[in-house]
């Protein structure tokens, strides 16, 4: 599907949305597959409704899960030199845009006069996209509901001067896709964006095991509840039956694979009924819910060359705990 080309972006205030509603249509046929699996797993997006949005952003203020402060404070710390690295009248475009507490940083200081943020989350995208038309009483928003997982043709604008596109893709978000994959979705964001187009980029860095599994697996239990949320959204939503009580939230890092894991780990010999059809689950048994995988600096500006961007810039705390690169697309 490919939005029309808008000879005008909204007046500033008005926020248009663009919904591709993927989600809904496909959670079914997801879960369904996912669960046939000999290693059942269930695609990580689907965490995102809107308990599941809620879950995420207590998890961001959890004292173990460092990422997002962390990430927030090098963006504050350098925000000078990154607005100078983008350049001025950037359209700004950011992948899961989420809450949008990061994006305000940037807007603020590049002046920014489009803004077009994606999420699969539509609920979220609405609230937080009008919170900012609020806030910055100059900009052109322009929402879109997708998943930026598939190929996303973005509606171009005139009427705003733009001199080039700016993809925003912060929380490490890259890191749900194994390697192989945030390849080709690098490729893909390169052609969505263009030549000459630059992205500023959020990569959490490989560290020692008891941080990685401390931040996965808080101590208040929040994580778990943002896991098993998964099981009650699909009874919520497929009219399945999963027993959740019967089930535990389980993560760690793998530091040879350089990536968490996490998992639902059924704890009895149990059954759950999904659309019809029937799933047996062994004790002990897990379904595989996300991986988070972890780079070094080196590593994943390795990758962006091969995705076909210049790594320029190198953003990162003092303690080393997470990256912001920024690339040019070459
Ligand atoms: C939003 C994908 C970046 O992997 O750290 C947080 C999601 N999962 N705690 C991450 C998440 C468990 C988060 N990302």
């Amino acid at each position: 599907m490919k939005p029309e080309p808008t000879p005008q972006p909204p007046a500033p205030g008005v926020v248009r949305f663009y919904s591709f509603r993927p989600e809904g249509e496909r959670l079914r046929d997801d879960v369904l597959a996912g669960l046939a699996l000999p290693k059942k797993s269930i695609p990580p997006k689907y965490f995102y409704d809107e308990q599941g949005c809620r879950l995420f952003e207590a998890i961001c203020e959890l004292p173990e899960y460092y990422l997002t402060r962390t990430e927030t404070a090098i963006l504050r710390g350098n925000v000078a030199e990154i607005a100078q690295f983008i350049g001025p009248d950037a359209e700004l475009i950011e992948f899961g845009s989420g809450v949008q507490a990061k994006t305000r940083i940037l807007i603020q200081a590049l002046q920014t006069r489009l803004y077009v943020p994606i999420d699969i989350a539509i609920d979220t995208l609405r609230a937080s996209s009008n919170e900012l038309a609020g806030r910055f009483p100059w900009l052109n928003i322009v929402g879109i509901s997708a998943d930026y997982t598939r190929p996303l043709a973005l509606p171009e604008f005139v009427g705003v001067p733009i001199r080039r596109k700016a993809v925003f893709f912060p929380g490490s978000t890259i890191g749900n896709f194994t390697p192989a994959e945030a390849l080709f979705f690098l490729k893909q964001a390169r052609k969505t964006a263009g030549t000459g187009s630059v992205l500023l980029i959020g990569v959490d860095l490989k560290k020692d095991k008891a941080t990685l599994d401390a931040a996965y697996a808080d101590a208040t239990g929040v994580t778990a509840r943002f896991n098993l949320n998964l099981l009650h959204r699909i009874n919520r939503e497929l009219g399945a039956d999963f027993q959740v009580n019967r089930f535990r939230h389980k993560a760690f890092y793998d530091p040879v694979a350089g990536r968490v894991e996490m998992h639902l780990e059924s704890l009895y010999s149990q059954i759950a009924h999904v659309a019809g059809q029937r799933f047996n689950f062994a004790p002990g048994e897990t379904i595989h819910t996300e991986i988070s995988c972890k780079y070094s600096i080196a590593e994943f500006q390795e990758l962006g060359k091969r995705a076909g961007f210049t790594p320029e810039k190198v953003w990162t705390d003092p303690e080393q705990l997470f990256s912001v690169h920024g690339m040019v697309a070459a």
